[in-house]
């Protein structure tokens, strides 16, 4: 049985807000040492796929260095291994740039039909989870399926943000509506699929007419109504980690005493690209509770309950509380963060008090607020010492002092 998983990579994860401003999704650093596409790729090798392609369309120069070769995941192989596919202009009638999910996977017909696989996998870029496909490949192949759906159950209240699905007792999709204003159920598709390749490049050439093409409201209704779609359940752990709340809470979660996520299983490895870097360090009134620290990093002050990633300084008198703080980034002497996501290379100088004050109203009028309660950094901003700000604020790179002051 020959199977070949593509990994949507591309689509702009607006709701991630200034973290994936200037990167894709699904390279946006998580639980510390990792990106959000460590988890498709490890959950490929690990089910033992090994012929992967990447769809990547918006800022993938951050995937592009990630994934390399695929060293890192076993993938730099001579037969097979991972390729990524690259946006292009392509010379069909119907080609242009990526669009929909399905015309992306269009774009890439002939790369599909030179693998010639039993099976074409489709996964998203930018899904926390730990899944053997392995198994709902072997359901797929039992009921003879040209497509599978993975579903589960989702809280009734974030229903609408997925595609929710109808199965009868043999599990056969008899009904499908993507992101309904009124879910008839909580039944949600993950976004994975399983499809038999004749039938994907059968509905894929028929179905597929325009740039915006999306498999959700293009190609699974028609398919419902012609084709033997099938639904697979899937109970263990998967989150879309699609707003920045969920992100924060996704994170967190990781650093609680018995998370649900088990980063350290070693019959299911998470694999990455890191750099050598030293061993973690604290300093005489360095500590850390309840946290998670990647190498690299040297702690004088105090983090609490917070992911911290590799090359972060925290100097003396510092708390890092409730937090998310990504590589190289340093927090500067005395200085107090609370509830906020810090990326890359960011300078919190002495004395700053980020994620002031216990007013966790919701900005809903102000657009340049956020309305979470959470702060957010962009790449490589410099806080001068002093600075207090208060909750949902949103803080860019390179302002100057005036915009400074009108962010916070
Ligand atoms: P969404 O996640 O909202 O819903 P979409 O935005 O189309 O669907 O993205 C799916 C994945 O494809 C994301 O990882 C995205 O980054 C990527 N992507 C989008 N456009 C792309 C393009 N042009 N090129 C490459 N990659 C692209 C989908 C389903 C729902 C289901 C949820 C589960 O449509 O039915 O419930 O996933 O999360
Ligand atoms: P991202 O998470 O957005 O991919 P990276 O830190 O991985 O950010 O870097 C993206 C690019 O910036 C890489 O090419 C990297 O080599 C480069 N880079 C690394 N460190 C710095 C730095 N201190 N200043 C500017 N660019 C850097």
């Amino acid at each position: 049985m020959r199977n070949l998983a593509l990994i949507l990579a591309g689509g702009r994860g607006t709701r991630l807000d200034v973290l994936s401003e200037h990167r894709a999704k699904p390279s946006v650093p998580f639980a510390g040492k990792f990106r959000l596409i460590d988890f498709a790729l490890s959950n490929c090798v690990n089910s033992g796929i090994y012929d992967i392609g990447v769809l990547t369309q918006y800022l993938p120069m951050s995937l592009n260095e990630h994934i390399g070769i695929g060293k890192p995941w076993d993938l730099d192989r001579r037969i097979g291994g991972i390729t990524l596919l690259q946006p292009y202009t392509g010379k069909s009638k119907k080609g242009g740039w990526y669009q929909g999910t399905a015309h992306a996977v269009y774009q890439n017909i002939n790369f599909i039909k030179q693998h010639n696989p039993d099976n074409v996998v489709i996964l998203s870029g930018d899904h926390v989870y730990k899944m053997d496909y392995s198994h709902m490949i072997a359901k797929h192949e039992q009921s003879g399926a040209d497509l599978t759906i993975a579903a589960q159950r989702v809280p009734y209240e974030e229903a609408s943000r997925f595609g929710i699905l109808e199965p009868d007792e043999e599990m056969q999709v008899v009904d499908f509506k993507e992101k309904p204003e009124n879910p008839p159920s909580n039944l949600a598709s993950m976004g994975i699929y399983v499809f038999k390749t004749e039938a994907l490049l059968e509905v894929l050439e028929e179905d597929c007419t325009q740039e915006s093409s999306d498999f959700g409201h293009h190609i699974i209704p028609p398919m419902i109504e012609n084709d033997q779609v099938y639904s697979y359940e899937f109970e263990g752990y998967w989150k879309d980690v699609g707003t920045l709340e969920s992100f924060w809470k996704t994170n967190l979660s990781l650093a609680s005493s018995v998370p649900e996520l088990n980063l350290y299983d070693e019959g299911w490895k998470l694999h990455t690209r890191s750099k050598e870097q030293p061993p973690v360090k604290f300093g005489a009134k360095g500590n850390a509770v309840g946290s998670i620290v990647s190498n690299g990093s040297i702690i004088n002050g105090k983090v609490e309950n917070s992911v911290i990633a590799p090359g972060v300084f925290i100097e003396e008198g510092a708390v890092v509380r409730d937090s998310i703080i990504f590589n190289n980034t340093i927090i500067k002497k005395d200085s107090i963060v609370c509830k906020s996501i810090i990326d890359k290379r960011v300078v919190v100088g002495s004395n700053c008090h980020i994620g002031f004050g216990n007013d966790l109203t919701p900005n809903h009028k102000k657009p340049q607020l956020l309305n979470n309660g959470l702060n957010v950094i962009a790449k490589g901003a410099e806080i001068p010492a002093n600075t207090q700000v208060g909750r949902n604020c949103r803080i860019f790179s390179y302002v100057t002092e005036e915009d400074f002051e009108s962010q916070i």
